[in-house]
């Protein structure tokens, strides 16, 4: 794994001037734990807690720290106090706070260098700048030098772009005949592949800052592109506005904190921007990470939401000279979000703050803040007619066991009557646990999908739980992803994650996520029967994680 030009030689005498300023020392490290820690750390602990470990999602990390309360008492605390045997205890058996036991993904011996490496100061990564990300840029195949039609019998549309996630590795799997079509080398753990407006491209974003531009008009889908954008990110889209279909890509980066602009066909960079500044709260952030990203249908925009701030940024990409950006308030910490069913409102997760925030994209200015269950997750989220409410938009929750269903506003004059409940949490599903992370349905059916994967417990990680959206009084129907895929019970949990249609809209795909060794699979089902219709597996499925398939990413259906 790369994580960037990170220092280690500065980074270990920055510790040593740091620990003698604390006053208190941190248990010593050698040169080769430190480099374990630093690598577990960027895996599995920095999107929640932060790369300066100031806490988002997670808790403050860093070995001390004191801060004011409202009512101007001031409190202490921080991983030195707590030590190493308490820390190693969090570490591996979780906290009721949601976060994750490691006990069956670290070794107790990694944990041990996990609770000492806490306890030293946060080594700051690098900065990375335009020219950094130019040095960086592959052009592995020019534009002239590529298909001028498509050159394979492969229907494109229902191809889902799957992230391997542990392998550093995107399958492209045709939808059709249920074939892994391609494997490709990515970054590392992809998070979320995402879509040119032609359908023609898959831009794919490393956890590790590498974007990768696949073109699948090849005879076989051929990586034409990469860049490096930072050494830590999570969300690119690229310009679907009328006249600039494709032209450019944005990319949000997590370190540095900042987002990049750059060409569509090529990946050159053409411009960096920075994130830092003022919270919602009006206090300095030196890490305000880019969270989703989504380009706007009726404005040349892209809604770029800043996790730390609680911003909400319209970046006008009409002139990216003089780029024009507004800057929305909202809460904290911005995290994922969608589109309602008429792609005017972004809908927002500020799951520190329980409460989703809704941007209007016509009119540039917050719509509403909305109250929720306890850390709102939506995944890109959910929209259907609930039958009392009207149009609706679905979001689960980590922390809470139910769905909550917030009334969206609509044009047409048959729903005015739904206008008093616009903006409001109408209806709250219950659900068995709490751990959701994804909720899905299609225009064209009549089911809701949601998962629990970040439940403790067995039984509920490797389930979803399917609702019926014209009676929404009957039970959910449970579907036992991890029995129908008829793989053996492995040590690590298998988690049932994240749900996708075909194009068609009559199929869900469900990833099985085992362990980082463990065969996994693709768990598909007939969405209107709910029976199980294939079992995509092969001992290339490794840690299955997020499925984007071409046709509905290109076109926001969910
Ligand atoms: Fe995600 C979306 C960040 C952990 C799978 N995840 C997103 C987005 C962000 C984000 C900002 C929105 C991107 C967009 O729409 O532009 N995710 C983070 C984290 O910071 C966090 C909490 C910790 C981390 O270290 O990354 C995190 N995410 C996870 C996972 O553990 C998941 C389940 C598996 C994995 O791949 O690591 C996971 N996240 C996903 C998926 C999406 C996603 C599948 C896209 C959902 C969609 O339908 O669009």
């Amino acid at each position: 794994m790369k994580t960037g030009k990170f220092n280690l030689v500065a980074a270990a005498a920055l510790l040593v001037s740091a620990f003698s300023a604390y006053g208190q020392t941190a248990p010593p490290m050698s040169a080769a734990e430190q480099e374990v820690g630093k690598k577990i750390y960027f895996e599995r602990c920095a999107g929640c807690h932060g790369v300066l470990r100031k806490g988002a999602t997670g808790k403050n990390l860093e070995p001390l720290w004191s801060k004011k309360a409202p009512d101007g008492t001031v409190q202490e605390g921080g991983m030195l106090k707590l030590g190493t045997a308490r820390l190693e205890k969090i570490i591996a058996l979780g906290t009721e706070g949601g976060m994750v036991n490691y006990d069956d993904i670290l070794s107790k011996e990694e944990i041990n260098i996990m609770a000492r490496y806490i306890q030293q100061v946060p080594p700051i990564p690098p900065e990375f700048s335009l020219k950094d990300m130019r040095d960086s840029w592959k052009l592995i195949v020019p534009v002239a030098q590529r298909p001028t039609k498509q050159m394979n019998n492969i229907n494109l549309k229902n191809v889902f772009a799957t992230t391997l996630r542990d392998t550093g590795k995107l399958a492209l799997i045709d939808g059709d005949t249920k074939q892994i079509w391609q494997i490709l080398d990515t970054g590392y753990a992809v998070h979320i592949s995402r879509l040119s407006l032609s359908g023609r491209y898959v831009y794919t974003v490393g956890r590790d800052g590498l974007v990768t531009l696949i073109d699948m008009w090849f005879e076989k889908p051929t990586t034409v592109a990469t860049i490096r954008m930072g050494s830590d990110a999570r969300s690119v889209d690229t310009s679907k506005f009328k006249g600039y279909e494709d032209k450019y890509l944005i990319g949000g980066s997590y370190w540095p904190p900042q987002y990049s602009i750059m060409d569509g066909g090529t990946l050159e960079p053409l411009k960096v921007v920075s994130t830092r500044g003022m919270t919602v709260d009006g206090e300095y952030h030196p890490e305000p990470r880019v969270a989703s990203i989504v380009s706007s249908h009726i404005k040349p925009e892209w809604v770029v939401n800043i996790k730390e701030t609680g911003m909400i940024l319209l970046v006008d990409y009409s002139d990216i000279k003089n780029l024009k950006t507004t800057k929305i308030e909202s809460a904290k910490f911005l995290h994922d979000g969608g589109w309602d069913a008429s792609k005017r409102y972004f809908l927002v997760a500020a799951n520190a703050s329980n409460k989703i925030a809704a941007v209007d994209t016509k009119t540039g200015k917050l719509a509403a803040l909305i109250d929720t269950a306890k850390i709102p997750h939506p995944g890109r989220g959910a929209n259907f007619m609930h039958p009392q409410y009207g149009p609706v938009w679905a979001t689960g929750h980590l922390g809470d066991p139910v769905v909550s269903l917030i009334s969206t506003p609509s044009d047409d004059p048959k729903h005015a009557k739904f206008k008093q409940y616009n903006w409001k949490v109408v209806q709250e599903l219950k659900m068995p646990g709490a751990g959701n992370l994804f909720v899905k349905t299609h225009p064209k059916s009549n089911h809701l999908w949601a998962d629990m994967p970040m439940h403790p417990e067995r039984e509920m990680a490797e389930v979803n739980y399917v609702f019926d959206i014209r009676d929404l009084s009957k039970p959910p129907v449970r579907i036992d992803v991890a029995k129908d895929s008829g793989l053996p019970v492995t040590k690590a949990l298998r988690r049932a994650v994240h749900q996708e249609y075909n194009e068609k809209g009559d199929e869900v795909w469900i990833s099985l996520w085992g362990g980082k060794t463990d065969q996994s699979a693709i768990v598909i089902y007939d969405d209107k029967t709910l029976k199980l219709k294939r079992v995509i597996t092969s001992p290339d499925m490794i840690t299955p994680t997020g499925k984007f398939n071409v046709w509905n990413t290109q076109h926001d259906i969910y």
